[in-house]
């Protein structure tokens, strides 16, 4: 199995319902490690920038705004097929069609608020870990 890394984001409705360390134990107990991490209010520009393959998504403008709402919880995490594992904890886009036991299932309200991000495909997932977190921030297992 492949070592691989995947950015993952709570997002400001998870943070302000104070469900980081129980969506961290999920993580952890999938056997996903949490390597680098950090709290951060999103600038528009910074929100923007992440979704910008979303730009001309009718939903673009809402889901930059959301972001940038409150503060995220931001991390790399790392272990076997991590971005596929991490997938499937989080579950379906809409949280109506997510399976139960997943994120968000569990703590999602709706397509908007939609709880966290996680990096879709090993391209996706270098890009986006780069966008947030320099190489000496990030303190895993592969080089
Ligand atoms: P993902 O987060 O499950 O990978 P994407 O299709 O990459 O889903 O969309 C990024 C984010 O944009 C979603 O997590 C969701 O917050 C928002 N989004 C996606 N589709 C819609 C929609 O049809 N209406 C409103 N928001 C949407």
């Amino acid at each position: 199995m492949a070592l691989e890394r995947t950015l993952s984001i709570i997002k400001p409705d998870a943070v302000a319902k104070n469900v980081i360390g129980e969506i961290y134990a999920r993580f952890e107990k999938a056997g996903l490690k949490i390597v680098a991490a950090k709290m951060k209010q999103l600038s528009r520009k910074e929100a923007e920038g992440f979704y910008a393959v979303h730009r001309a998504r009718p939903f673009f403008n809402a889901l930059v705004e959301f972001m940038i709402s409150g503060p995220v919880m931001i991390q790399v995490l790392e272990g076997d097929n991590a971005i596929a594992r991490n997938r499937e904890l989080m579950g379906a886009t809409n949280p109506k069609d997510a399976a139960p036991g997943t994120i968000r299932a569990d703590f999602a309200d709706s397509i908007d608020a939609n709880a966290v991000h996680g990096s879709d495909a090993a391209e996706t997932a270098k890009t986006e870990i780069a966008y947030f977190f320099a190489a000496t921030e990030i303190h895993g297992d592969r080089s």
